[in-house]
């Protein structure tokens, strides 16, 4: 192993029991895991934390210092820092839209009749989008539509003169104000691209400008890319709806042949969990002396398969290396994004194959197969059989589970949303807007993101929900944050009731919505933004997405992609609390324009924010701002006052 871990007792690394164990577990058997190789890196470097290391030319690197304000170009600080931090937004940009991308291509296939076992899961979602898109669907079979809806998706990727034209997912006034600030993407890879030659040496130097070229960018992620990603994997695998499971390392199963699926995009995790049922494979397993097939999901893959299949969720983004250090993972199938490599290290350590599925990622030491679309299901059956078959290589004397698993309900798309306020006849986010305008929701809150070694693993989410659903103000979570919502319990529409303020679970209970809404994995965040356009649509909260009251927060991020979602989550105006700072923090300009002037260009902001009672204040202090500014708080005492006069009057 690399980094030597301490065998000593350690402390507490999370707030999940799981966590903790499984860590201690590895330093007992000398395995390092991320909180070792965290230690090991101590202290971090503060010129990269700062954001003032500059290497994007070979006269460097350069590094600002009190001896030296510029670079040897004579790039200062804020040159410096902004180009840094608009490289992550490409790559996360990047990330997004080329798994959307992926998924267009299998679209595409499923149209020509070469998907193999893919389908058309969803026609109602696909004609939708085809008459929303302008694909024309009078007429035309759900294949035809497809391949024309794909077309349509695939044309959004390459450069036009014309603006990306998912940014009509926005509401009017947004897309005017984009439109005015010159932030209309055109082609989401042409506005990477273009991100990444602006951040060349020598062309961009306005810090101001570079951050505005960012946000941009982040546009062709979260109204493009990601929006796109999730349509496709609504049509092709279904609108996820309400669903039980369960989440925790505790749902792997000691009797049975255990697999986990890690990673992102969920088309091979599709037919996994359909080859999972099997008869033959199901037969296969007994016939090697296992009580059958448990498929889980380790990060946003497993939020996919569980929105979708009920699938357990064995854990986020920290979690990937203690699922193989329970000693009863057989199989670890990973594609892309948020892999750690050290997964083959582990895996070495115990009986588990790890195999890498696509064909732009790979591994060392992981077994490499080339995945095709049109045969899917072979593949799927062909690992479920390579996992059944490693059954027998489990040491049961190194087998340690944990009990934790904690039920969930999860699943909520807006449709879903729309469906459940609306009741069986009429879909409609009217009750939700009417308790939000009658101040028995305050507003609603969005927390998404990963899980991180900085911190207390989990405890960020956790606090920062319960304090929010306590001031009676509704949550929205995706990806890491969920599950970690999830492990603690709040995910229980009953377990999270209870901890609602009283007429947050006064509406809640009426409507039947749980306070906290599972919407998916971190693309799926374009479900919330969606969301908060359907709000504007129903009326009474403003003409646009800055109007409402509404925040949101990523209070243990790590990625690039996080970097991506929360900048586009600004550029569409809402007020965004992150539990750390990006690294800018060398460049007083860049810190203030983004946490203070931008609110002047697009209505959203940046706040820096560690403690989750804090955060959770500040942005009920921004939602009550916002509905002050709305009129709602007053409306109230009038609305009061009217039926008092009524009374009078009977
Ligand atoms: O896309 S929340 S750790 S798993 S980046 Fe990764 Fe972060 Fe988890 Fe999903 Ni999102
Ligand atoms: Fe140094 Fe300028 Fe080159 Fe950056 S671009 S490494 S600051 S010379």
């Amino acid at each position: 192993m690399s980094a030597s871990p301490n065998k000593s007792v350690v402390t507490e690394v999370s707030r999940d029991p799981a966590i903790n164990r499984m860590v201690q577990l590895a330093r007992t058997d000398g395995i390092s895991t991320a909180w070792d190789r965290y230690r090991g890196q101590q202290p971090q470097c503060r010129f990269g934390t700062e954001g003032i290391c500059c290497r994007l030319c070979h006269m460097g690197p350069c590094r600002i210092t009190p001896k030296a304000a510029c670079g040897i170009c004579g790039a200062d600080a804020d040159t410096i820092v902004a180009r840094n931090l608009l490289r992550e937004i490409a790559a996360g940009t990047a990330a997004h839209s080329d798994h959307g991308r992926s998924l267009v291509r299998t679209l595409k296939r499923v149209s020509e009749g070469k998907g193999g076992e893919y389908k058309i899961s969803d026609p109602r979602r696909l004609r939708e989008a085809g008459k929303f898109f302008e694909v024309p669907v009078e007429g035309r079979t759900d294949l035809e539509i497809a391949g024309a809806l794909a077309d349509f998706f695939m044309a959004q990727f390459a450069w036009s003169e014309e603006p990306n034209r998912t940014l009509r997912l926005a509401p009017e006034k947004r897309q005017a104000l984009w439109k005015k600030l010159e932030l209309e993407p055109r082609g989401i890879d042409a506005t990477v691209v273009e991100l990444l030659h602006r951040t060349h040496m020598g062309v961009d130097h306005d810090y101001r400008h570079l951050i505005l070229g960012g946000l941009k960018c982040s546009l062709a992620d979260g109204w493009a890319g990601s929006s796109i990603a999730t349509i496709v994997s609504d049509i092709l695998f279904g609108t996820p709806r309400p669903i039980r499971s369960r989440v925790n390392l505790g749902v792997l199963a000691e009797d049975k042949v255990n697999i986990i699926v890690h990673g992102h995009e969920p088309t091979l995790s599709e037919m996994l969990a359909m080859a999972s049922q099997d008869k033959e494979l199901l037969a296969y397993a007994g016939s090697k002396g296992a009580a059958g097939i448990n498929l889980a999901g380790i990060c946003c893959t497993a939020n996919e398969v569980l929105m979708r299949h009920g699938l357990p969720i064995a854990g986020n983004f920290l979690q990937q290396e203690l699922a193989i250090l329970t000693g009863a993972v057989e199989l670890m199938v990973i594609d892309v994004q948020c892999v750690m490599p050290s997964l083959a290290q582990v895996a070495k350590c115990f009986h588990t194959k790890l195999v890498s599925t696509s064909e732009i990622a790979q591994t060392f030491e992981a077994e490499q197969i080339t995945y095709e679309v049109a045969r899917g299901y072979e593949h799927a059956c062909r690992l479920i059989r390579t996992a059944i078959d490693n059954f027998a290589f489990r040491d049961r004397a190194r087998v340690h589970i944990p009990r934790e698993s904690m039920e969930i309900v999860a699943g909520f798309s807006n449709e879903t949303i729309f469906h459940m306020l609306g009741g069986r006849f009429r879909s409609t986010f009217r009750p939700l807007n009417d308790a939000i305008m009658d101040g028995r929701i305050r507003g609603v809150a969005a927390i998404v993101g990963c899980t991180n070694p900085k911190v207390l693993v989990d405890t960020q989410h956790v606090r920062l929900a319960r304090e929010l659903v306590k001031r009676n103000v509704l949550v929205l979570e995706t990806g890491c944050s969920a599950i970690a919502c999830a492990k603690a319990g709040l995910l229980v529409p009953e377990a999270a009731l209870a901890e609602a303020g009283p007429s947050l679970r006064e509406v809640c209970e009426a409507v039947g919505i749980p306070p906290i809404l599972h919407m998916g994995s971190c693309v799926d965040n374009s479900r919330i933004l969606l969301a908060a356009t359907n709000i504007l649509h129903e009326g009474g909260l403003g003409e646009d997405i800055s109007d409402l009251p509404a925040a949101g927060a990523a209070p243990e991020w790590m990625s690039e992609k996080a970097v991506a979602i929360a900048h586009y989550f600004v550029a569409s105006g809402l007020y965004v609390v992150l539990g750390h700072p990006f690294f800018v923090e060398g460049s007083d300009n860049v810190s203030t324009f983004l946490c203070r002037e931008l609110e002047g260009i697009t209505g959203g902001r940046f706040e820096w924010e560690p403690d989750p009672v804090q955060a959770a204040e500040k942005m009920l202090a921004h939602i009550e701002k916002k509905r002050d500014a709305l009129g709602i708080n007053a409306k109230k005492t009038r609305k009061l006052f009217d039926m008092k006069e009524r009374r009078e009057l009977a």
